[in-house]
């Protein structure tokens, strides 16, 4: 059966799936929005094991338990940084929201929820983050059987619509 996708509005550390994602830096430390909550939810041992990860390239992602979190794992990727559209973004956001589930299916997660990678701090406009997060997720799942449901987690709910438009739209 075709994985699951559903858009929700939530706080991601709430959630108890297999694997949250988180949008980090590139050191994998501190940071404020997502990443922040992620890790003040987890506690100081996500703290510690994403420290001695080393940093992470943008376009790429790594793995840690969720500890503290509902969640059990974290997949921490790195999105661009929005520098008007010229520089890679699209490729290098494509690039997180696939890793991203590679890293979390080679783990053996089922369900993986999203938050909308880059389109806050680093400022990438929401509605062309949108159809990037969701056109990259169908076209990397077939790849991934093992993977059931996809949740995009959105913080507002204008976010949400966005999502909720482009998932309609494939129906
Ligand atoms: N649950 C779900 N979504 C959230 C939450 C939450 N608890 N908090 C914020 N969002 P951002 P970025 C949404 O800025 O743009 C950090 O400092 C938010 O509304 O967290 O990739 C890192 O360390 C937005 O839609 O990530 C990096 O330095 C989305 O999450 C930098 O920010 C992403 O916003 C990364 O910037």
């Amino acid at each position: 059966m075709p994985a699951q996708l559903h858009a929700i509005q939530a706080d991601i550390t709430t959630l108890a799936v297999d694997a949250i994602v988180n949008a980090a830096n590139p050191s994998l430390l501190g940071g404020g929005g997502v990443s922040g909550a992620i890790l003040r939810a987890g506690g100081a041992k996500l703290v510690d094991a994403c420290r001695r990860l080393g940093g992470c390239d943008s376009g790429d992602a790594k793995l840690t338990p969720g500890y503290r979190l509902p969640a059990r794992y974290v997949v921490h990727t790195v999105g661009p940084v929005w520098h008007g559209g010229q520089q890679q973004e699209a490729e290098l956001l494509a690039s997180c929201y696939r890793r991203a589930l590679e890293v979390a299916a080679a783990a053996g997660a089922r369900s993986v929820a999203f938050p909308s990678i880059s389109t806050g701090i680093f400022g990438y406009p929401f509605a062309q983050a949108a159809a990037i997060a969701v056109d990259t997720v169908r076209a990397t799942l077939p790849a991934l059987p093992t993977i059931e449901s996809v949740v995009f987690c959105c913080f507002s709910s204008a976010d949400l619509q966005v999502y909720t438009r482009l998932l309609d739209a494939l129906d």
